[in-house]
């Protein structure tokens, strides 16, 4: 039979980067439907009516969505380049590490990046706090799921994204080399795997985005 495979994506989610790099890797040819998530297309509401977020992705007409899950999706259809561990200890594990990643070192780097003074301290310590946990479960590995980029790395693979406009931003290193050799290295390494590289999106247009958000959000503190 043959597949096809469209997926709802934006310019910059770093949710839809995940599906982009795991279509990628797995080989599976699809076709990108851009979104702007400012005025929202009636097939993207009608994909994903509970959530009305990218990404969603359409297999033979059936639409699947929120990121991690589709992971899972094209990891059970596509058997090649596995994503997910074999052993499901492993797998459990790497499932509860995604969930790590979005719900709590997204959050604190989040708020690290657009606040200023007392909160921004305070975020920062928790993000560090929440690195370092990440620096440890690499200990002994090149890639969160061993030798090659697996499930947890796309799961977590926004970081080396964020961190580098972190830096840009607020001109000093989130992920720093002395505190977090593992972590650093992994960035690198992950950043620059042929598959990942080619995927990130225009970064200048990156950064205006986060100034921009930034901006926003200080505005918004300031006058509440
Ligand atoms: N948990 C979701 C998060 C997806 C998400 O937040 N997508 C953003 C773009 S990066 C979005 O579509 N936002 C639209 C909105 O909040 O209305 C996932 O992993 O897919």
């Amino acid at each position: 039979m043959s597949e096809v495979v469209k997926l709802f994506k934006t310019w910059s989610s770093a949710f839809a980067l995940r599906v982009v790099w795991a279509l990628q890797l797995k080989g599976i040819k699809y076709e990108c439907v851009l979104e702007d998530i400012s005025n929202k297309s009636d097939l993207l509401l009608q994909y994903n009516p509970v959530y009305k977020k990218v990404p969603v992705l359409l297999h033979n007409g059936r639409p699947i969505s929120e990121s991690l899950i589709i992971l899972e999706y094209l990891d059970e259809i596509w058997k090649q380049n596995p994503l997910l561990p074999q052993d499901p200890h492993e797998r459990a594990m790497a499932r509860f590490w995604a969930k790590f990643g979005d719900e709590k070192v997204m959050p604190s780097i989040w708020t690290a990046l657009v606040s200023e003074g007392k909160e921004q301290e305070v975020a920062l310590a928790e993000a560090s706090d929440h690195l370092q946990k990440l620096e440890d479960e690499l200990r002994g590995k090149k890639f969160f799921a061993g030798d090659n980029i697996g499930y947890l790395d796309i799961a977590l693979g926004w970081l080396t994204n964020l961190n580098r406009v972190f830096e840009e931003i607020c001109s000093f290193k989130l992920v720093d080399g002395e505190r977090f050799p593992l972590l650093s290295a992994w960035l690198e390494e992950f950043s620059d795997a042929p598959v990942i590289k080619d995927c990130w999106p225009p970064h200048d247009k990156l950064i205006h985005k986060y100034i921009a958000l930034r901006q926003a959000y200080q505005e918004k503190s300031s006058s509440t």
